[in-house]
């Protein structure tokens, strides 16, 4: 297959990982990792410029790698990159995955027992002979076993924002086929559940051997694990397995109604066909012996819920938490949608860590038809994300305030700050500089490990602070690579409801972070949601997307969202969260 931006991307990292693990120069290392990044962003066709050795000149891609990138482009080798990595077999890779364990570690480890592999990893840990190496001990190496655990029960899972991208180009891919009438994909994904273990797709057709066969033999296919005359199950050259199902136009809704799942949603609506005289299952709707009485029309999943009395459900609802008996009583929420959504609060810049400037980081919000952005960079003690201190960020509320002036369409910068809650619950800035702001992120970043009953306490204090407006990402899980550290969510939420206090629904694929599960009781106790991306280039407000499914998922509405609010309410809201101000 062509090389794609993916491949160049992974190839430099990859690079940047070996020269770690070789003592190189700290800044070449960085180079490597800042072309992987401007290769992965590039808004052109960076693999054809490649090609036509077209690099120079481009912001992050030296003239050394632009050299290297041509030489893999045109001829599908790079020599620095294949001499490098004979030295190392593939699976030292896996060891960047696992928490706990950073690249002078792994480079110690490697030096010291030619640790290459997690199974070997393993080993070392298990002898005792890792936690007697310098900067190791007991507790360092406890922490890296825990790590392995960790990946390993998370093997064969993956992040919806991982999957989204293949999950619909298999699905433009059938839907393109001549032989197909209608298809959709399925199962978790349909569902827009955080994690998926695979992909489903469910194609009507009258062919169903054409399909299976297309499916069979797409150039993405690595292997085809199972192969029938009307399903098909294949793994991808990414890892994720995809499992298809070919039926026909009369079994389409009920084949993908029973293949979207949930499992326990599919379960309770096969219960409520009986209790009504008809059993249900994935090819159809048939009346009970006996009963003999007509069968509704099905032709779309809609119709079936409506045979069983009961309103349409959306697929991010079919979790069996309460939805059916709501759709019985008709009274399911109107759910948000992307398209109300009027801005959104937390966003990063190049003062911090972000990779866009704040005139392109607003200029991309006003592209995506925002009226508002907010942008809240680092405080001070994240020195590591290059947080503001003080004078730095006086000077970007000045910079807003001036962009401000500029944009004669009413287009509107909020000046923020994410502010880090210390671990004793205090803000990392004064009451008089948090005061100059127009809204305060407060978030966790660093102390992790507390107990429960001391986490809970410190982001209480935050709450309970008059100037902070929302809490970003309140459990700091990191999706299939760090767990949510302890705090009791509920108290949290109850404080939020007393004090007014939004909780963000952070949209970044890796965070999903309030949990879906938790929103509809926020909701009933009064907590406003404010979906947010956490953007740290241009690119990332897609994820706005990835958290309005999950806000979804979570039975919110319009009116629950903050972020829908227009800018001149949404002015007037923050105006008197925090009285006094003109914004
Ligand atoms: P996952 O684990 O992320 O792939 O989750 P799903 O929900 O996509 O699960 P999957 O792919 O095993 O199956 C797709 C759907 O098929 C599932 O959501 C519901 C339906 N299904 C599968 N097995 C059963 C079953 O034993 N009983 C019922 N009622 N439905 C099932
Ligand atoms: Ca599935
Ligand atoms: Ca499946
Ligand atoms: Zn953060």
């Amino acid at each position: 297959m062509a090389m794609t931006r993916e491949d160049f991307a992974e190839v430099l990292r990859r690079i940047a990982l070996l020269l770690e693990l070789k003592g190189e120069n700290p800044f070449k290392i960085r180079a490597y990792r800042n072309a992987a990044e401007t290769v992965e962003t590039f808004s052109g066709d960076i693999v054809a410029m490649a090609r036509e050795n077209r690099l120079e000149g481009i912001k992050g891609i030296g003239e050394a790698i632009a050299g290297k990138l041509h030489e893999l482009a045109a001829t599908g080798r790079m020599e620095f990159w294949e001499k490098l990595r004979v030295d190392f077999p593939d699976s030292i890779f896996e060891l960047f995955e696992i928490t706990g364990l950073g690249p002078k570690k792994i480079k110690a480890l490697h030096d010291a027992f030619g640790v290459d592999s997690v199974a070997r990893l393993k080993e070392v840990c298990a002898s005792g002979v890792a936690a007697a190496l310098p900067g190791f001990g007991e507790k360092s190496v406890a922490k890296i076993v825990e790590g392995i655990a960790y990946r390993e029960s998370h093997a064969g899972v993956w992040r919806l924002g991982d999957v989204a991208a293949m999950a619909a180009e298999i699905l433009e891919m059938l839907r393109a086929h001549p032989a197909t009438s209608r298809a959709e994909a399925a199962g978790s994904f349909r569902r827009g559940k955080e994690t998926v273990r695979d992909l489903d797709f469910v194609v009507a057709t009258k062919h169903p051997g054409e399909i299976v066969e297309y499916f069979a033999t797409a150039p993405w296919v690595a292997e085809v694990l199972a192969r029938g005359e009307t399903k098909c199950s294949i793994r991808l050259e990414e890892g994720i397995q995809c499992d298809l199902r070919a039926v026909s136009n009369a079994s389409y809704p009920f084949a993908l109604n029973y293949f979207t799942g949930s499992k326990e949603h599919n379960v309770a609506l096969r219960a409520r066909a009986l209790k009504r005289g008809y059993s249900l299952n994935e090819y159809g709707l048939t009346p009970l012996e006996g009963d003999g009485g007509a069968v509704p029309e099905v032709f779309e999943e809609g119709d079936l819920y409506r045979a069983l009395g009961l309103d349409a459900i959306d697929p991010a609802l079919r979790e069996n938490t309460g939805e059916i008996e709501a759709a019985g009583e008709g009274e399911l929420p109107v759910l948000v949608e992307l398209a109300n959504l009027r801005g959104t609060f937390h966003n990063h810049t190049t003062a911090s860590d972000g990779r866009d400037s704040l005139e392109a980081m607003a200029e991309a919000a006003r592209d995506l038809g925002l009226q508002y952005l907010g942008i809240a960079d680092h405080s001070k003690s994240s020195f590591q994300a290059n947080g503001l201190d003080e004078d730095r960020l006086r000077a970007q509320i000045a910079e807003i305030r001036r962009l401000n002036g500029t944009y004669e369409d009413g287009f509107r910068i909020f000046a923020g700050s994410e502010v880090d809650i210390l671990r004793d619950g205090s803000l990392d800035f004064d009451d008089a500089l948090l005061g100059e702001l127009d809204y305060v992120v407060a978030s966790v970043h660093n102390a992790f490990q507390l107990p429960e009953e001391e986490m809970t306490e410190r982001i209480l204090q935050a709450v309970e602070h008059p100037r902070v407006t929302m809490l970003g990402h309140l459990t700091g899980r990191l999706l299939l690579q760090r767990e949510a550290y302890a705090v009791n969510i509920e108290r949290v939420i109850e404080a939020c409801a007393r004090t007014g206090t939004w909780i963000e629904l952070n949209a970044n694929p890796w965070r999903l972070d309030l949990d879906w599960r938790w929103w509809k009781l926020a909701r009933d106790r009064g907590v406003k949601c404010v979906i947010n991306p956490d953007a740290h280039r241009r690119a990332d407000l897609q994820f706005l997307h990835f958290g309005v499914l999950q806000a979804r998922k979570g039975w919110l509405r319009r009116e629950d969202v903050v972020n829908c609010l227009s800018l001149e309410t949404m002015r007037e809201r923050l105006a008197a969260k925090h009285s006094g101000r003109t914004l």
